[in-house]
Parts: structure tokens; C-alpha cells; sequence
């Protein structure tokens, strides 16, 4: 009966044990993991498009090579992601089509351009950084198929964020060219990166109850307060700034003060009209739609075994 479920599925998250793809679950819990994995997914998949942009580019054979497996691994985070979605009963097909018809979000981060090859250094230090702050804990997060895709992700994402450390360290170590190339990537890519962690927490619907629900284990201030703290030494090392004025240590509350983000450009980006959105989506609808026919094909074949086996 529906009580019994109900315990047992309030005794899990009390007992910070998993749910699994054969649990009951309340359509509350289904709908907002199902949300959440595919915005993650989607944010994956379009994250690609950034730095692919500069594959064809890179300034050497190393530089190429590492852009090239770093974005594979995107596409892998993102098919890992609709996969763990699939167990809450959505398919893939059906979230690409909410994608490609702009009925499902993605992340804000990706709708900025790419000016230079600097901006991969930024994005892997800054992107990248923020993404393994936000998913370090949802390794804990109480949906088992996506804890444990997270674990995965996190490793790769951690390689990404040294290697775009890794290049803005020796892009600092070049020109004066190359050095203010850098400055300018990470005062683009500074404050995008800081709204990636969502709405300040009393605008957040969303928080309170994937707290309860142990689907999130922080709250989006909280993560992002974190990554500040952590950039700012960062920053040290590099020798760059990071264009906030306000930012400063506070003796008191053990933590860097910051300034107030533009939570307009926010809500204007993630409504859909940010610099790239529109160019975004409409590559990867014409990439789904390129892939038509291997798919077609795909099917017809498993039919085709399929009846000779019957
Ligand atoms: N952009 O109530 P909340 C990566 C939406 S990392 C767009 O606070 P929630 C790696 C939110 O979904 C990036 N939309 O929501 C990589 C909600 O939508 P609704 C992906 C945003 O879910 C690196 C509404 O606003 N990472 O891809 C954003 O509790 C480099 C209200 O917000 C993840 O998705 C935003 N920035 O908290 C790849 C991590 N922020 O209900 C390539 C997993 C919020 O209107 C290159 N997700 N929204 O449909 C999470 O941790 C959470 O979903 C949050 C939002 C923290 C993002």
C-alpha cells in the first residue's frame, strides 16, 4: 500500500541509504531528479560546443589532443546522465526533444562565447572548478544511479580543471600578449561562473525540498560562497584579478566578501536570451536531426535480427 511505500522511502532518506530505479518513489521526487539529471545532462551535452569551437585551432598538437579528449569526455558525462534519467522512466529521446524545442533548461554557463584560446584555460580553471564544487556532494546525493555517475564525472571533471589551470599557467608565463589574453578570459568568464550555482537560496523554489529529499546536500549560496574561497588563492598563484572590487577577506566570518552578481543578465540568460542561446540550440537541433538517419538505421537493423531470430 501507498503508507507502507511512502515509510519506506521517508526510512531510506532518514537512514542516508539510496534509492534505486526499483523503489517507490513520490512524483514530487521522480519529477524534480528527473529535472534535475536532465538539465545536468543537457549542460553536458551543449558544454560541448564551447570548446569545441576550438579544437580545429589549438596552438600545438598537446593542446589539441587534450581539448579533444576533454570534450569526449562531456559527451560521456552526458549520455551517463540520460542513462541514469532513463531509470526514473524518461527517455533520452524524449529529453533531446525537450531540448531541441527549448522546453528543457541547461546550464547558463554555456551560452557565453569563446573569444580566444584562453577561454579554455578559463573555462576548464573556472567552469570546470565550479562544476566539481557543485558535484563533489551530489556524489551523496540520494538517487543512486546519479550518486554514483557523479563519482565518475567528478574524476574526469577534476583533470579538466587542472588542465585548464595548467594552460593559464603557461599562457602567465608567456607574453604580455598572452598575459592580458588570460585577464581578459577570466573577467568574461568570473561572474557567468559564479551564477552556475544557481539563484541566491531565498529565490531558489527548488532548494528547500531537494534538501529534505538529500538530492542536494548544500545549498546554491553555500556552494557558491565555497568556490570563492577556493579561486581566490588560486588567483593568487595565477597573477590575475578577479574584476569584483568588493572582494575581500572577512576576518569574522572566515570567508571571502563578494559583490552583487547580476541576477538580471541571470534571469535573461537562462530565459533564453543570452549571447549564444540561440546559436546553441540550434546547432545541436541540427546535429540531432543530421543523426536521423543512424538511428533509422539502428532500428531497422535490431527489427531486421530481431525477425530472424523469431
Ligand atoms: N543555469 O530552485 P533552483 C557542467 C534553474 S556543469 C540555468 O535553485 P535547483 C560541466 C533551475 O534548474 C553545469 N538554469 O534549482 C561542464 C531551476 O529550474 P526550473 C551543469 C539554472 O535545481 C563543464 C530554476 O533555475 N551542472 O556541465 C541555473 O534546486 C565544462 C530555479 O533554481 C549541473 O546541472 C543555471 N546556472 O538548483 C561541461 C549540476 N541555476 O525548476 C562542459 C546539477 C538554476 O525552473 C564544460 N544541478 N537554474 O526548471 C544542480 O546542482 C542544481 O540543479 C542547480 C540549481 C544548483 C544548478
Amino acid at each position: 500500500t501507498v503508507p507502507d511505500l511512502e515509510s519506506h522511502f521517508e526510512h531510506t532518506i532518514s537512514k542516508d541509504q539510496r534509492i534505486e530505479p526499483r523503489d517507490w518513489v513520490p512524483e514530487g521526487y521522480r519529477k524534480t531528479m528527473v529535472r534535475q539529471i536532465a538539465q545536468h545532462a543537457h549542460s553536458e551535452i551543449i558544454g560541448m560546443q564551447p570548446e569545441g569551437n576550438w579544437i580545429t585551432r589549438a596552438p600545438s598538437l598537446r593542446r589539441k589532443a587534450i581539448l579533444l579528449a576533454k570534450v569526449q569526455d562531456e559527451a560521456g558525462h552526458g549520455l551517463y546522465l540520460y542513462s541514469a534519467a532513463e531509470t526514473l522512466g524518461t527517455s533520452r529521446q524524449e529529453l533531446t526533444e525537450r531540448l531541441v524545442s527549448g522546453r528543457q533548461k541547461y546550464s547558463s554557463i554555456f551560452n557565453y562565447p569563446t573569444l580566444t584560446f584562453a577561454d579554455v584555460g578559463a573555462i576548464g580553471w573556472l567552469v570546470d572548478g565550479a562544476a566539481i564544487c557543485n558535484q563533489v556532494p551530489l556524489c551523496r546525493s540520494s538517487y543512486g544511479p546519479y550518486a554514483r555517475a557523479m563519482v565518475r564525472i567528478c574524476k574526469e571533471e577534476s583533470f579538466h580543471q587542472r588542465q585548464g589551470f595548467e594552460l593559464l599557467m603557461t599562457m602567465m608565463k608567456g607574453t604580455e600578449a598572452q598575459r592580458e589574453m588570460v585577464q581578459d578570459a577570466v573577467n568574461r568568464w568570473w561572474w557567468p561562473s559564479l551564477m552556475m550555482f544557481g539563484p541566491p537560496d531565498a529565490d531558489s523554489p527548488n532548494t528547500a525540498q531537494s534538501m529534505a529529499w538529500k538530492i542536494k546536500r548544500h545549498t546554491n549560496d553555500e556552494l557558491r560562497q565555497r568556490f570563492v574561497d577556493m579561486s581566490v588563492p588560486q588567483a593568487e598563484i595565477l597573477g590575475v584579478t578577479l574584476p569584483d572590487p568588493e572582494l575581500r577577506w572577512n576576518d569574522e566570518r572566515q570567508h571571502y566578501d563578494f559583490g552583487e552578481i547580476d541576477w538580471a543578465e541571470f534571469k535573461q540568460v537562462v530565459s533564453g536570451n543570452g549571447p549564444c542561446n540561440e546559436q546553441r540550440v540550434a546547432h545541436r537541433r541540427k546535429a540531432h536531426e543530421d543523426g536521423a538517419w543512424v538511428r533509422e538505421a539502428a532500428a531497422a537493423h535490431a527489427r531486421k535480427t530481431s525477425e530472424v531470430a523469431a
